[in-house]
């Protein structure tokens, strides 16, 4: 991977004040010094053996609108990416670090924890007052259960939850510096969905925000409604009914700050660091991704798009050309040849059932072995010097 100047990247010294300034205004959540002692213990035992060490982060991340928080807004994702990518890191040979959004998927769990199937459907009576797999389901969840249990017991798997944007950045922060030891061999897999932007704490309410004005009412007399507020009932859009702007909710987010170059070249600087680049309009997906790693200068970007990302991903990295990395439209891998295709798959064409085959399960083999040249690369180095 042959590192390429960055065109737009922001001035260190700029990146370091807003890391300063974001995470001295914005609390860390309550059990980060906890984590932290979890997270570092656990690296500490796995740079000792000389392994490969993976964090995982997964799921969504929420904006809280109150301090006391009540609302929240959040996005989309469940986490199925990020658990199902852990299990596949486990396969070969890493110690995972999953740092995930509570409630979201959780790798071996995420079998039996769909919306659609819930486990206690996987279950039923068995003989004195024992509770049984079906027989049908028995197979695949012992299977399950014993990579669970050997995850666990060889102290592979390291599940932290997080809940805020606030939380998931603090959490990053202190686990990709405790992964410094790992050197080379600590790989950053970056798949949360997080948020672009957040409420800063001086503009966020303490309490749950009123939508009425009772409480004004209580601690004091209601006063006759100003001129200028009868006028803002017609100050509205011409189709909606009439709302009066003091009835309405207006959000007003700040951007969250970019930190993937403090984890670059701060935080992490000797790790491997992957990120994933979100979009649902294809023409812009590449371009989209080019440009993140060209501003950060980190090592891999995988794109994907809304519609069709449990059906392909394309990798973008510094010195090789884009490469997709599709399951075949049948579903199954048996029949898996590269596609030639060198731009997104139309949704439409895909089968309307979600693929049979795991898409996770030709990612993850494949930035296994750019890790593998990556830490070549950087022992290289390092013998050189
Ligand atoms: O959680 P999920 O499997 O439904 O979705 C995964 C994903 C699309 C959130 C992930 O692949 C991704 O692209 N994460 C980064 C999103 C972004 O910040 O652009």
């Amino acid at each position: 991977m042959i590192p390429h100047t960055p065109s737009e990247s922001p001035p260190s010294n700029l990146a370091a004040l807003a890391e300063d300034h974001y995470f001295s205004a914005n609390p860390p959540p309550k059990d980060l010094q906890k984590h932290m002692k979890l997270a570092k213990d656990f690296i500490e035992f796995h740079s000792k053996a000389g392994r490969r060490l993976v964090l995982v982060t997964s799921g969504g991340t929420t904006v809280p609108l109150e301090k006391q928080t009540v609302r929240f807004i959040d996005n989309f994702s469940a986490g199925t990416r990020g658990a199902t990518s852990a299990e596949y890191f486990l396969e070969a040979g890493y110690a995972v670090l999953f740092l995930h959004r509570q409630f979201s998927l959780l790798p071996y769990s995420r079998h039996y924890s769909h919306a659609t199937d819930c486990f206690l459907d996987f279950l039923r009576e068995g003989p004195n007052g024992s509770v049984v797999a079906r027989d049908e389901d028995a197979g695949k969840m012992l299977n399950v259960l014993r990579k669970y249990r050997e995850a666990r017991d060889k102290n592979m798997l390291l599940v932290l939850p997080f809940v805020s944007i606030s939380d998931y950045l603090h959490e990053l922060r202190g686990i990709a510096q405790l992964m410094k030891p790992l050197g080379p061999k600590g790989l950053l897999y970056l798949a949360a969905a997080v948020s672009d932007f957040f409420v800063p704490p001086e503009r966020m309410s303490e309490h749950k925000i009123q939508s009425t004005d009772a409480v004004e009412a209580f601690s004091k007399k209601p006063s006759k409604p100003s001129a200028s507020e009868e006028e803002e009932t017609f100050d509205n859009f011409d189709s909606s009914p009439s709302v009066p702007r003091s009835k309405r909710l207006v959000v007003d987010l700040d951007p969250v700050p970019k930190f993937l170059k403090n984890l670059v070249e701060g935080w992490s600087p000797e790790g491997m660091i992957v990120s994933f680049k979100l979009e649902t309009d294809p023409k812009i997906l590449v371009h989209k991704a080019k440009y993140s790693l060209d501003r950060y200068q980190h090592h891999l970007v995988i794109g994907n798009l809304l519609s069709t990302r449990k059906w392909e991903v394309v990798f973008v990295s510094p010195g090789n050309p884009d490469k997709w990395i599709r399951i075949p439209q049948g579903g199954k891998l048996d029949d898996a040849k590269e596609a030639e295709k060198d731009e997104p798959l139309d949704p439409k064409s895909l089968p309307e059932q979600e693929p049979e085959a795991e898409i996770e399960s030709l990612i993850i083999p494949a930035v296994a072995e750019l890790h593998t040249k990556y830490i070549k690369t950087m022992e290289g180095k390092k013998l050189e010097a």
